[in-house]
């Protein structure tokens, strides 16, 4: 079956995806795999499919912000997918997760606009337990920064005049802040499937650190590769979980 958005037939897609924003992200994911090959760009949603150890993995780019990385994930659950690992970057709120660290996002704040519109405000966003213990495991392999914990999902990149209660989800705990990962665990939810996310820290979301905005550093660039690595030696261990 032709999905409608992403074009690309469910024949062709794996139980197992990995999902970030970027289309060229996608693209360097799937170069990871072996045998990559790629079923479609459309819009913002560039799609791999390819093996690592036997395991068949999709890659998929979701785009920016909850509701169109919303249809991403609904379609390549309609297609067949029960494992969604998202690789994405956030702002963090402390200096204790300066840029090029990671964090394996346990839960999400849901202060995005889209899944209040599928769910009640009072329903947690939560992650799979045993996909972030396999993402956490694995990106503890690698050299660098790991932490987990809860992050928070906004739409507002750029701010307005409306203040953000930032400051707040610092102090209940929160570590960090990105724009997709309340949609994907709230559909993973609803769905019956499974998903976890991992995030590379490109800067800071609190103002009294924040500095002149640069994602694109050496340190970002290696800490998305440790994650986009980690996200693929997860499902590879998830996999062999499942055949056990
Ligand atoms: O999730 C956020 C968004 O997709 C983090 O990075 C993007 C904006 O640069």
């Amino acid at each position: 079956m032709l999905m409608p958005i992403l074009q690309v037939n469910s024949e062709d897609i794996p139980e197992y995806a990995i999902v970030c924003g970027d289309p060229k992200r996608a693209a360097a994911i799937a170069a990871k795999l072996d045998e990559p090959r790629e079923l479609a760009f459309s819009r913002e949603y560039r799609s791999f499919v390819g093996t690592k150890d036997g395991v068949q993995i999709a890659v998929v780019s979701h785009g920016v912000g909850s509701p169109g990385a919303a249809v991403c994930f609904e379609e390549l659950i309609r297609a067949g997918v029960k494992t969604l690992i998202r690789v994405g970057t956030a702002g963090s709120y402390s200096a204790d997760h300066p840029a090029g660290s990671l964090i394996v996002s346990t839960a999400a704040v849901r202060t995005d606009g889209l899944t209040r519109q599928l769910v009640p405000e009072t329903f947690p966003a939560v992650a799979d337990s045993a996909v972030t213990e396999a993402l956490y495991y694995a990106a503890r392999q690698g050299e660098g920064a790991v932490s987990k914990g809860i992050t928070v999902t906004l739409d507002v990149f750029f701010n307005g005049v409306e203040e953000f209660p930032h400051r707040k989800f610092k102090q209940a705990g929160a570590l960090a802040v990105e724009m997709e990962i309340s949609a994907l665990y709230i559909i993973a939810s609803l769905r019956g499937v499974r998903a976890g996310a991992i995030v590379a820290i490109d800067g800071y979301a609190d103002a009294d650190l924040a500095a002149e905005y640069d994602p694109h550093t050496t340190a970002v660039a290696d800490a998305v590769h440790r994650e986009m690595d980690a996200a693929i030696a997860a499902i590879v261990a998830l996999a062999g979980q499942e055949r056990a």
